[in-house]
């Protein structure tokens, strides 16, 4: 035990409890990354490697925090945090070849620098949106504190990224439901060039969490006996009595945000001040007056570590470039899915298409033990339309967990709950909503697996869609603002028997999967759907009615519509095909149609322009130029927001444009 007041440079190390060995370990755990980073930047400046993102001066941080949590521990690290990466031992080579994007880093060269995870070595590399890091911590936590694991997840995020909404709806959700997330903002003075008086004005960012309902704490970043200990101590008793906690670091960015940016807005003063600060040195003399090393040592341990780095670099640059095999590429963008279909032939009976989603809401909770529901108001009160009524009691309130309203953290949430192995549903109160999660949706799952091989087990209920006089913001039907993101399952079913085997498929398909629910058929389109569970596969539309003269091709309130219409028109001649899956889309099906009929028509709810029948069009001319007996059509909304009066609602959609459209298309 080693004890004193010794001033030095600048960092006062206290009394503590540490021995030689814990002593000198974190002094190399800190040299290690210090000494890969000044290799970096030679070899940024001879072009051999392209961005560099430091963390010097900042290495007591990364290398306190870890060296606090047990192996098995997640840590979800930003893009300073080398000192984390080395800390778990990671084989430096498989490091400096993700940085070179080659097939050993993490990516097989489809992310650079740290935005990478590794299960292997429990870290979650962040995305470059910062703050959805902080929500995957809460899932992660969740999953933590349902599994009575008696563990913690620590995040990391700097003091920039604390202005983000994600910040305050992670910490929010962790202060609700007491999750066991160690959340560590690295105050280093700036972000990018802004100072932190243009970036917040509490006094200290430590100020904000009592403002939740945490504790919080403020440790100088740059004492590593001061972040190890007081990490230790913290880190045990979240994991005794599970709960977040916030720590402010106070440290500093000593170098420009990323190399080629540099630090001309830094005052000097600060630079000196704080280069007086430095973690390494200051340690470094600490441990030399203290007899516990010498130059000797030191030497010693230099050698080793660049020995070390000298060999795996040679070892990455002698790896060959990464070749693309486009097969490749697109196999990897989602996880494989072998459906299994499941038949019912259980009674049926007659249900409308709220009951059908209810009800495989049920079954699937009852088939997957690990599967956890999240959102506004589904617990007690059922959801605004009572789809998950008296789940709770059943099921239990760890599984059917209201949210706060914050839907980005509660995305966030759920990829957490996948990087544990589990599944997660979030309600999406109305699929308007939605754009207040947009970002870890089509950021963070949607990408998740092509990068680092994660998968993202998550269903997201969309309850959308007007013709129900709710304007602008409880109508839309924005299924086109993810089926363009390669790395989501987009599922639009429009009958109450579709709707029950879909989303029991979507449970069992691990990728994510954005489930479509039109209002309007709620509680006005029933079916004899059976009472037991059964699967249907996605990808595969659905014939509705068999017509030799046009191909009708829609999907959700559009089959209604269209159906209407051929009934009102008393047209027989009609294929009408309804899609149920956008992605994965039937092509072969519709192909077949259009190819049969000569002439396609396509109806959507979404207004035109880059709607999803825009892709269908498209895609009809490709494939099916040389059947066709007229220019395919397409009929939407307008090109206006939703209004909200009733005439209005009702022009806006093209149920009467359609009728027609139609007949223009049959009389060609
Ligand atoms: C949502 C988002 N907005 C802006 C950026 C661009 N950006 C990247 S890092 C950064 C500064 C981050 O500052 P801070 O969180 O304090 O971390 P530091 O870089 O200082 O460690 C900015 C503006 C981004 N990556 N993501």
């Amino acid at each position: 035990m080693f004890s004193g007041k010794t001033k030095s440079k600048g960092v006062i190390y206290k009394d503590h409890k540490l021995n030689a060995t814990q002593l000198t370990d974190l002094y190399t755990s800190m040299l290690k990354p210090r000494m890969i980073e000044e290799k970096m930047l030679i070899l940024l400046r001879q072009g051999k490697i392209s961005k560099w993102f430091s963390g010097i001066g900042q290495e007591a941080i990364s290398v306190g925090v870890t060296k606090a949590m047990q192996e098995d521990e997640y840590i979800l690290p930003m893009h300073r945090n080398l000192g984390v990466f080395t800390s778990r031992n990671i084989p430096l080579y498989r490091l400096f070849s993700q940085w070179q994007g080659k097939a050993s880093g993490f990516t097989k060269g489809r992310d650079r620098s740290f935005h990478f995870g590794t299960q292997e070595y429990k870290i979650v590399g962040m995305i470059s949106h910062l703050g959805p890091q902080l929500g995957v911590a809460d899932g992660i936590a969740l999953a933590h504190k349902l599994k009575n694991e008696k563990k913690l997840s620590a995040v990391f995020t700097g003091e920039g990224g604390t202005s983000e909404g994600d910040f305050h709806e992670a910490l929010n959700i962790a202060a609700v439901w007491d999750l066991p997330v160690l959340f560590c903002i690295e105050n280093n003075g700036y972000g990018l060039s802004t100072p932190t008086i243009e970036q917040y004005r509490c006094k200290d960012l430590a100020d904000r969490g009592p403002g939740y309902g945490i504790e919080s704490h403020i440790i100088d970043g740059n004492n590593i006996i001061e972040v190890f200990e007081k990490i230790s101590e913290l880190a045990q008793s979240i994991r005794n009595e599970p709960r977040p906690i916030l720590i402010e670091f106070k440290t500093f960015r000593m170098r420009g945000h990323e190399e080629a940016s540099g630090t001309k807005y830094v005052p000097e003063e600060l630079m000196e001040e704080w280069g007086d600060k430095d973690p390494i040195i200051n340690f470094e003399n600490y441990l030399l007056q203290e007899g516990i090393l010498n130059e000797e040592k030191i030497k010693g341990f230099r050698k080793s570590i660049k020995k070390e780095i000298d060999e795996n670099l040679h070892k990455a640059f002698s790896e060959n470039i990464i070749e693309s095999d486009t097969s490749q590429e697109i196999a990897d963008v989602y996880e494989t899915y072998d459906h299994q279909e499941i038949i019912s032939k259980s009674n049926k009976e007659n249900i409308r298409f709220v009951d059908a989603i209810s009800q495989a809401l049920k079954q699937s909770l009852e088939r997957h033990y690990d599967l956890v529901f999240m959102g506004q108001d589904i617990a007690d009160y059922g959801g605004v339309f009572k789809i998950t009524e008296g789940f709770m009691g059943e099921f239990g309130k760890d599984r059917v967990r209201n949210t706060p309203i914050c839907e980005s953290a509660v995305v966030g949430t759920a990829m957490g709950l996948s990087i544990k192995g589990m599944k997660a549903m979030v309600e999406m109160q109305f699929s308007d909503f939605v754009s207040s999660g947009f970002n870890p949706i089509v950021n963070y799952l949607a990408k998740v697996k092509y990068r680092w091989d994660q998968k993202a087990d998550v269903v997201i209920r969309m309850p959308c869609g007007g013709g129900v006089g709710a304007g602008p913001f409880h109508s839309q039907t924005n299924e086109a603002w993810f089926t363009k993101v390669p790395g989501l399952k987009v599922i639009y079913p429009a009958f109450p028997y579709d709707a029950k085997g879909l989303l029991n498929t979507a449970f069992n398909d691990p990728n994510p999967v954005l489930f479509f629910e039109h209002k309007a058929l709620y509680r006005s389109v029933r079916q004899d759907v059976p009472v037991d569970y059964y699967t249907l596969p996605f990808g595969k539309s659905s014939r509705i009615k068999e017509g030799e003269q046009i191909s009708i091709i829609t999907y959700g309130a559009g089959v209604h519509w269209a159906l209407d219409t051929l009934e009102e028109m008393n047209f027989a001649g009609a294929d009408l095909l309804d899609l149920r899956s956008l992605q994965p889309l039937d092509l072969e099906g519709i192909c077949a149609s259009v190819n049969k009929t000569g002439k396609a028509i396509i109806l959507t709810e979404d207004s035109l322009a880059g709607s999803f029948a825009s892709e269908i069009a498209a895609l009809i001319s490709e494939h099916c130029f040389e059947s066709l007996d007229a220019p395919v059509l397409r009929v939407g909304s307008l090109e206006t927001p939703i209004p909200f009066a009733q005439t209005l609602e009702r022009e806006y959609l093209p149920k009467e444009r359609f009728k027609n459209k139609l007949q223009e298309l049959i009389e060609y």
